[in-house]
């Protein structure tokens, strides 16, 4: 069934850019100088735009571009069916072929739902913006109003080096982080610049020790900091057990200490620390083991992969009724996207941890004002739709970038072998 008094969809537009990134590093490799975003327009009949973003490798293009056409006459407001209509004009990307192209294994498994789900997020969230902007509402009050005037993020500290090694790459001035002293330096600039009151140090770059040891300083530097360590499922059962009890006491939670949901439960188990997810938890069909078996004890959402805010909300539900925690995972993403999360972070009253971001690492943006984070928090906008305008000449920019680039996927593997020639994806739960 179809609404009929909502404004139509009269124009979409999809626009693949590449946005600059550090050399940061993670259990795979290490970032590439540049990623692909997407940024989704949706235009009403009635001139009204809305903007949203995504994920922008290959795969999430191609359902993009084949969606953003079928969109048009069908109206502003038919969002519960988006996804099944997105699946009916969906082209199948699950054959295609990969080389070691993975960074998906990062955020869990990569199947054609979640990809599906990560396009239509961007459709949807433009939608609301543009519904927003058609009502003069911000979208928390289409979500059913905010409770909370400010969204709390974490530093998000990663091991890294100090520029990229190749040329022409952009670079910043943040220097290198490859022991506990420099992680400690770069959290306390965190801390300094911004006013972020947790952090998150990307784990499963060096061996279970080193990275023990690094929490441990911070720790030292910061006593009353919530803490988390993330491998990205680095570790087997037995590492992820005696690193938890190394560091009792010392994390607010272990994120994704070992890979798969049995492996999880086991951590817990024996070690009854608590346990985050952004891998094991990706979609509503991987619940019902997780939580039976109590491998989490915290949900960090990715409205991109869950399917857009609606599904977030829904996430929280269900997460409220088992009484798991809730919170946020972040990707390399520009201002539209932390609106996005900033809105919908505002109207899950449970969200008890301060969310993910990736945010003050990127240089540019595609809005005209990015958003400030202050004490580590950013403001939730009360102007019409996200709060956000697009920059014109700034997405312009980027996208001349991607057309002239030859760089289509995240793929850190390939970035990290440009210094380690024999570098090949590490297995799961190597260490
Ligand atoms: O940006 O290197 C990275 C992270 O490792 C990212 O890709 C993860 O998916 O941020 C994510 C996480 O929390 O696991
Ligand atoms: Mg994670």
């Amino acid at each position: 069934m179809t609404t009929t008094a909502a404004p139509r969809i009269a124009r979409t537009r999809v626009t693949p850019i590449l946005i600059g990134d550090p050399p940061l590093l993670n259990s795979q490799g290490v970032h590439q100088p540049y990623t692909p975003r997407l940024i989704v327009e949706v235009q009403t009949e009635d001139g009204v735009t809305g903007v949203g973003e995504t994920y922008g490798d290959t795969d999430y293009l191609t359902i993009a571009e084949a969606l953003a056409p079928a969109l048009v006459g069908r109206p502003l407001l038919d969002l519960n069916d988006l996804t099944g209509f997105a699946a009916e004009h969906s082209p199948d990307v699950s054959g295609r072929a990969r080389t070691e192209v993975n960074a998906g294994g990062l955020r869990g498994s990569r199947t054609t739902n979640k990809l599906l789900a990560s396009v239509v997020s961007a459709f949807e969230v433009a939608s609301l913006d543009a519904l927003g902007r058609t009502l003069g509402l911000p979208v928390h009050a289409l979500l059913g109003g905010k409770v909370r005037d400010r969204v709390e993020y974490s530093a998000y500290l990663f091991y890294r080096w100090a520029e990229h090694p190749v040329a022409d790459a952009p670079s910043d001035d943040w220097g290198a982080a490859l022991d506990p002293a420099g992680v400690v330096a770069q959290a306390q600039r965190f801390a300094d610049r911004y006013g972020f009151g947790s952090f998150k140090l990307k784990g499963g770059v060096f061996p279970p020790l080193e990275e023990i040891d690094a929490i441990r300083a911070l720790r030292a530097a910061f006593p009353d900091r919530p803490l988390r360590l993330d491998p990205n499922a680095a570790w087997s059962v037995d590492t992820s057990v005696h690193v938890a009890e190394q560091l009792d006491g010392a994390l607010e939670y272990l994120e994704d200490p070992t890979p798969g949901t049995p492996g999880m439960a086991e951590v817990h188990r024996r070690t009854s620390m608590t346990l985050a997810t952004n891998m094991c938890v990706t979609s509503f069909a991987e619940i019902p083991e997780a939580f039976a078996s109590n491998a989490v004890q915290v949900v960090l959402s990715d409205h991109h992969f869950w399917g857009g805010l609606h599904a977030t909300r829904e996430l929280a539900a269900v997460c409220r009724t088992f009484g798991v925690g809730l919170s946020m995972h972040s990707n390399t993403h520009l201002g539209v996207s932390l609106a996005a999360m900033t809105q919908v972070a505002a109207t899950v009253p449970e969200l008890a941890y301060a969310c993910d971001t990736h945010r003050p690492w990127q240089t540019e943006d595609v809005i005209t004002e990015p958003q400030e984070f202050v004490d580590g928090c950013v403001e939730v906008s009360d102007l019409p739709g996200l709060g956000v305008e697009l920059d014109g000449d700034q997405l312009a920019r980027l996208h001349e970038r991607w057309l002239t680039s030859d760089v289509r996927d995240r793929d850190d593997v390939a970035a990290m072998r440009q210094v380690h020639p024999e570098w090949t994806m590490p297995p799961a739960a190597h260490w």
